[in-house]
């Protein structure tokens, strides 16, 4: 045996014993490292005269791929024996049920307002959005509510400090109006929206709170006329709380932005103590109840909107949607709605994966 082979042979022991893969590395320095034995062989190769060099050469190269060869097999082996162990050790059982992924729930305003676009869609109205923070042009003037109007009183409305903005002072929206506003000017008649979105009213109460949702509606198109108006509320209301039989009372009223303006009142019966909508308010152990407000279009606000008002009519109607939502859904509480209190969301929350289809029946199912 020649030198080359002790070296081998030495080698190969020692990488067979090698108790981990940080022996290995050790090994590989020792061998194959720039100060290692191998290497060292092969720089003595350039110090040789050619014909030593030629007989030494393939000895040397092929020693180095020997151990090369040994400490790469041996790694493997290393990693290939921990994966062994590694899944020896693992028991995976797949009959145990999978552990529930906490999942959010939809907030009773949202699922509300989900509904009313479903519902006004198939009607064909268009879901507007606009500003919540609003110049008092278009929240105010455009409404035919001058300066004069109470509504404008600082304790009424939340405002900005005066910056001389273009639209005057900067507020927050009362109402969802102006969204309207906006849709009439930019995009003219006709039109069919729905406008649906948080307002704020300096108001705070068992049944106020400083901020609320809004739905209102706004058809602006030639010819039309109250019974539209009646038609479209009977139409959304049966659809809304899925009866056949709601009847709805009209009673005249004032909006600055609506003349006429009439109150909109839907028959409720009570059962065992609650109120359920349905049925004439007339009949025995029947009432009235106050839903929304809506009128004609004020010509004076088709006007200021840039429309001709012998042109262009319209209606437009007004509903809180936290209030539909608690005579749907049962809810007694407004404040409730805004605590942020998660059991709250739990209790009332619908899911997220039962979208509301007319098709389908557009309340949630509890
Ligand atoms: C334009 C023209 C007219 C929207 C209307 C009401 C009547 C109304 C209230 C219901 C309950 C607000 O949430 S509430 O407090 N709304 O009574 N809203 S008519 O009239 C408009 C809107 C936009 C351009």
């Amino acid at each position: 045996m020649d030198d080359y082979a002790t070296l081998e042979s030495e080698a190969r022991e020692l990488i067979g014993a090698a108790a981990d893969l940080a022996a290995l590395e050790a090994l590989r320095v020792r061998y194959l490292g720039k100060q290692g034995s191998v290497s060292t062989l092969l720089k003595t190769l350039g110090s040789m005269a050619p014909d030593e060099r030629q007989a030494k050469a393939p000895k040397v190269q092929a020693l180095r791929e020997a151990v090369a060869g040994a400490l790469a097999g041996r790694k493997a082996a290393m990693e290939a024996a921990e994966l062994e162990a590694r899944l020896a050790g693992e028991t995976l059982d797949l009959t145990l049920p999978a552990p529930e992924k906490p999942r959010g729930s939809v907030h009773p305003v949202s699922q509300v307002m989900d509904e009313l676009a479903e519902i006004f869609a198939d009607m064909g109205f268009a879901v507007a959005t606009g500003p919540e923070i609003e110049d008092d042009w278009h929240n105010f003037t455009a409404l035919n509510m001058p300066e004069s109007h109470p509504a404008r009183a600082m304790h009424d409305t939340f405002y900005f400090p005066d910056t001389g903005t273009a639209g005057g002072r900067m507020l927050l929206r009362t109402h969802t109006s102006p969204v309207q506003v906006r849709t009439m000017v930019s995009q003219g008649a006709p039109t069919r929206i729905i406008a649906p979105g948080r307002v704020y009213r300096s108001d705070s109460d068992a049944t106020h709170t400083p901020m609320f949702h809004q739905v209102e509606g706004l058809v602006i198109d030639r010819g039309i006329h109250l019974g539209h108006l009646k038609w479209t509320l009977e139409t959304f209301l049966k659809a809304f709380f899925e009866r056949e039989d709601i009847v709805l009372r009209l009673r005249p009223s004032y909006f600055p932005f609506t003349e006429p303006s009439v109150e909109v009142d839907v028959g409720f019966a009570l059962e065992s103590g609650r109120r359920v909508l349905g049925g004439s308010g007339d009949a025995p152990g029947h009432g009235w109840m106050e839903l929304l407000g809506s009128g004609m279009v004020n010509r004076r606000v088709i006007e200021m909107s840039g429309l001709d008002p012998d042109e262009w009519q319209g209606f437009a109607f007004g509903v809180g949607v936290d209030r539909l939502a608690m005579l749907k859904y049962g809810m007694d509480d407004l404040r409730a709605f805004f605590d942020g209190d998660v059991r709250w969301l739990r209790h009332y929350g619908f899911s997220p994966f039962d979208q509301p289809t007319l098709s389908a029946g557009v309340g949630a199912r509890a």
